[in-house]
């Protein structure tokens, strides 16, 4: 959560230095519902996210560095700079992508659930147990795939997790207003599957009803809609100047903070001491400086990297991995754009 947190407000300020470009969303204040779940996966384990996925890629294991990178646009992001703040992907650590228009991420982490279960059933893959999560938020729970997904998945009992991340706003439209019946987590026994409400300001109890839900995904017994009430401490983008949202609203979720109250329960329990602590923060501190040090050294992508992944060989040139065109003809040879 100290990493998120961290790495987040770093963020901000390499924003403002204008090292970063685009619209980037922060996640501070919802630390809680990233790492109490995605930190009871395992690697094989798919995570699926929205433009606000700095930290889900953080808490799946990809290397700050490999985030700030991305941030930065350079060759070195985990997406070799072509992705940029609301397209973090990772292969490797099994993060399928963050998705910049709301819900779209949602039918793919259906798919990649889809997928889990057809290797487990179908290909008799008996060890493939794994689970997808997907990560959105209380404005994307109004739109259609996300019930589109909820039926195809408790019909198909997929091992799939939907965690709503309900920060009671949607840019400036307030929840209240947006949702005909705002209780979110209702939705999921609407569809046949169990619906939970929980407090997404502490870590804890997130993780305890994380941990009861991806077992359940995990013993093929079907997906788990799970609503985490939380709150965004910044606004909605850092283009945002965030003044629609009442002070008072505000200053009742900074007082739940999810980091100062772990903190506090883990002093008052002797589970560690201030210096402990301390000594966290210093060292995240250092990892969160090394990152921004690496993406600001790193080089930015080569102009061959254009069209990589763009078109599909289009006229049999063969456009390779290098960018160049194999094509005899002098009208497009390599560097022009004209393809
Ligand atoms: C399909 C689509 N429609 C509209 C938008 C514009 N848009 C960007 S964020 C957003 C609000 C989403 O709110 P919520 O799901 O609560 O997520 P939060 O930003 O609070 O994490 C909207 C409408 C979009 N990105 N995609
Ligand atoms: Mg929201």
């Amino acid at each position: 959560m100290i990493l998120g947190r961290a790495f987040e407000d770093m963020c901000a300020q390499m924003y403002y230095r204008g090292k970063m470009f685009g619209f980037v969303h922060l996640y501070n204040g919802q630390e809680a519902v990233s790492t109490g779940f995605i930190k009871l996966l395992k690697r094989e384990d798919s995570v699926v996210s929205t433009y606000r996925d700095h930290v889900h890629a953080l808490s799946k294991g990809v290397p700050a560095r490999a985030v700030m990178s991305e941030l930065f646009g350079k060759t070195t992001g985990c997406c070799r700079g072509q992705g940029g703040s609301m397209h973090m992907f990772s292969k490797e650590h099994n993060l399928i992508g963050g998705f910049a228009f709301i819900g779209e991420g949602i039918p793919v982490a259906t798919g990649a659930a889809f997928s889990s279960k057809y290797r487990r059933e179908v290909l008799k893959e008996a060890d493939c147990d794994h689970v997808t999560l997907a990560f959105f938020g209380d404005g994307t729970c109004n739109n259609g795939q996300f019930f589109e997904c909820l039926n195809m998945a408790a019909l198909w009992k997929l091992p799939i997790v939907f965690v709503v991340e309900n920060n009671l706003w949607a840019i400036g439209m307030s929840h209240m207003r947006a949702t005909s019946d705002p209780e979110i987590w209702k939705k999921g026994p609407a569809f046949g599957m169990p619906g939970v409400h929980v407090d997404g300001m502490d870590v804890l109890k997130v993780r305890e009803v994380a941990k009861e839900a991806i077992g359940r995904a995990r013993r093929g017994e079907g997906p788990t809609l799970v609503e985490c009430e939380t709150y965004r401490f910044r606004g909605h983008s850092l283009a945002d100047p965030d003044e629609l949202r009442d002070p008072a609203e505000k200053a009742h979720y900074a007082a739940r903070d999810p980091i100062t109250a772990l903190k506090k329960y883990m002093i008052e329990n002797s589970l560690a001491s201030e210096a402990e602590l301390k000594a966290i923060e210093k060292k995240i501190d250092e990892v969160v400086e090394d990152a921004v040090e690496f993406a600001d050294e790193s080089p930015l992508p080569s102009r061959s990297q254009l069209l990589e992944n763009v078109f599909a060989d289009p006229r049999g040139f063969g456009i390779g991995p290098d960018g160049r065109y194999r094509c005899e003809d002098p009208k497009f040879t390599e560097g022009t754009a004209h393809v």
